[in-house]
């Protein structure tokens, strides 16, 4: 009895998943698509670099515990919103709500949730955006909605993250008051370089918008 109980578990489990990771595919293939067509037509690109991952069955049943969410697929689906995880890295900060608005705009997306750390980074630094979405996935019997974080920042947002992950882990979630403040110091850093970066970025694309106009095409000079 228990056995079978277990075995069907696993399996619902392991369809739980898959259709997490059909899901993930498909936010994958919009970002791509956005990412080459937007490029196309502004010989521009928004998007450094997009990336997605399945959170582990571990990391899943330690974040279950951590919330106090049922053990049970029901659950799971409900209350866990990172199952399926798409980060999107830009190069400047303008750029992550120009890809924000480009899923969002599109037909079968439900945005269910937005979480700005940008505009209001956590107590520790943490800056990027959150996107929660749900997408259709067309099964051979059914449609099945899917939740998918979209995690969107810049390349400093996301250098910063990465260390403070690292850290984080390395003393096991109990990191020296120090270091804390250095990280909310490197933070600091991290936007001040964004803004920088921002602030050039702008005066090219006014160089180039400057020259277009004095210079139109085909005009000699
Ligand atoms: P991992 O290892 O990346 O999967 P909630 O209880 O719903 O408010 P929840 O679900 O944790 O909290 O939502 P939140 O805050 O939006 O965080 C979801 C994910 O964002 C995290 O997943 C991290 O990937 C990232 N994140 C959030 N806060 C931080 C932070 O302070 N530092 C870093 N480096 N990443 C952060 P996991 O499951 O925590 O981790």
């Amino acid at each position: 009895q228990v056995g079978a109980e277990l075995r069907a578990l696993r399996e619902h489990f392991t369809r739980l998943m898959m259709t997490y990771r059909f899901g993930m595919d498909e936010v994958m293939t919009k970002i791509t698509i956005l990412r080459d067509e937007f490029a196309y037509a502004h010989e521009y690109n928004p998007i450094e670099h997009v990336s997605s991952r399945l959170k582990s069955p571990e990391s899943l049943l330690a974040k279950a515990r951590r919330k106090g969410v049922d053990l049970t697929i029901e659950a799971l689906r409900a209350e866990i919103f990172d199952i399926a995880g798409v980060r999107v890295t830009c190069s400047f900060v303008s750029d992550i709500y120009t890809v924000r608005d480009m899923i969002a705009g599109q037909r079968d997306v439900v945005v269910l949730e937005e979480r700005d750390y940008i505009a209001h980074p956590k107590g520790n630094g943490y800056k990027s955006l959150h996107l929660i979405v749900e997408v259709p996935v067309f099964l051979s019997d059914r449609v099945q909605p899917v939740v998918v974080e979209i995690q969107i920042r810049t390349i400093a947002m996301d250098f910063w993250a990465s260390l403070e992950h690292k850290i984080y882990y390395k003393y096991d979630k109990a990191v020296p008051e120090r270091l804390i403040d250095e990280l909310r110091e490197a933070s600091l850093a991290a936007s001040e370089l964004d803004a920088k970066m921002e602030r050039l970025h702008e005066e090219v694309l006014q160089h180039s918008r400057d020259t277009a106009t004095a210079h139109p095409a085909g005009e000699k000079s």
